[in-house]
């Protein structure tokens, strides 16, 4: 089933695209719960982390490495910073194409919500 994600890979809805390769895409959030707030997203469309599969081991492996590549040229690596993956209602995800969140630029609480 085609989400959001999908429309965003294929520039049928735009996004502010912060990095991308034949791989991964990675947007600004449109509602950022900090001052960097960005979605790092296969390209390939998996709806959960349940759904993956060993294959896809290297290409989800590819989202932490984008998000440290972009925490490193946004400035706050040294700072700090955290990347979460929700799976489905309980862990909060609306969309069902799997999405690493990065945020940083502020210091964030621990437990979450
Ligand atoms: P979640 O982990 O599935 O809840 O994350 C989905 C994110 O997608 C959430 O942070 C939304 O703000 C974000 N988003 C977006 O960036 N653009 C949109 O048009 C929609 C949701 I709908």
């Amino acid at each position: 089933m085609s989400t959001l994600f999908d429309k965003i890979i294929a520039r049928e809805v735009p996004a502010e695209i912060v990095y991308e390769d034949d791989q991964v895409l990675a947007f600004n959030d449109i509602n950022p719960q900090a001052p960097t707030h960005v979605l790092i997203i296969p390209k390939k469309p998996i709806a959960t982390l349940n759904d993956l599969s060993e294959e896809d081991a290297a290409l989800v492996g590819r989202l932490p490495l984008v998000a440290a590549r972009l925490a490193k040229q946004l400035g706050f690596a040294e700072e700090g910073y955290r990347v979460v993956m929700n799976c489905n209602e309980y862990g909060g995800q609306s969309v069902y194409h799997i999405h690493m969140h990065l945020l940083g630029g502020r210091r964030l609480n621990w437990p979450p919500g």
